[in-house]
């Protein structure tokens, strides 16, 4: 899986991008990362990347051309990618389904924006993908950057040791994660569940599976409307409701 990033801090990509799972798969070459100082395709000698707003008002915005030449360069050196992805407040919000859609294109392109954001002319002319983290204000595009090519990252078959612990994770079956437990089993007066030392392989998964449901149906029922449950899931559903509206 190829990315490109276009950034005017690479040292911040860089540093996130080097530990875990996703450093040691660049290492064993499952992704291929290229960090791209936006500096460099400037074309003066105070390596400018900003300007004033038209229209006045505060802040900066950063300038067209080093991103038209960055992106250029992009296609040029690396292919044209799937995907060209803008971080910004004002995108969609990113999902496990957005980060399957792009962990299938084998390539995506980020752009890294600053200050008060970018031209708009970068956003009509490169932009596939408008993508948001969430609804709160950041000082730049990196953090939201290494947040989307992490969790598209652990979606190449490899990176991730145990392709199990993928299929497994939160929001798979767009559920919550179930409560994960480790030895001691009995620790500052909490004992572990029986069934997770029971042995009981069956018992086990039939646990966590209520325990994923049961708190999705407590802290994310929204999630519930698109999640794929089984018979027995939708009993259990049944139960709760029931129990909560004979005690509402
Ligand atoms: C952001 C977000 C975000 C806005 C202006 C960078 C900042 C600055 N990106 N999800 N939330 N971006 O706050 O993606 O350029």
């Amino acid at each position: 899986m190829k990315f490109d990033i276009v950034t005017i801090f690479p040292r911040m990509i860089d540093a996130g991008l080097e530990e875990g799972v996703v450093g040691r798969a660049r290492e064993r070459g499952l992704l291929d990362i290229a960090v791209h100082n936006l500096r460099d395709f400037t074309t003066d000698r105070h390596h400018v990347v900003d300007d004033v707003p038209f229209g006045g008002g505060p802040g900066m915005v950063m300038k067209p051309e080093p991103l038209f030449a960055a992106m250029a360069a992009i296609v040029e050196r690396r292919g044209q990618p799937g995907a060209v992805v803008l971080l910004t407040p004002a995108g969609r919000p990113f999902s496990q389904g957005e980060a399957k859609r792009f962990a299938a294109l084998g390539h995506v392109a980020v752009l890294c924006g600053r200050y008060e954001g970018i031209d708009e002319r970068v956003r009509e002319r490169w932009a596939t993908d408008e993508v948001s983290i969430g609804d709160y204000v950041l000082s730049g595009g990196e953090l939201p950057a290494l947040v989307v090519i992490d969790a598209v990252a652990r979606l190449v078959p490899g990176v991730v040791g145990d392709d199990q612990s993928v299929e497994g994770d939160s929001f798979e079956r767009g559920l919550l994660d179930f409560p994960h437990y480790t030895r001691p089993a009995d620790f500052a007066g909490m004992r572990v569940p029986e069934v997770l030392t029971s042995g009981h392989h069956g018992e086990i998964r039939r646990w966590r599976r209520r325990q994923a449901l049961r708190r999705t149906f407590e802290r994310r029922p929204d999630l519930l409307e698109t999640a794929v449950l089984d018979d027995e899931e939708r009993g259990w559903l049944r139960e709760w409701n029931a129990t909560r509206a004979r005690t509402e």
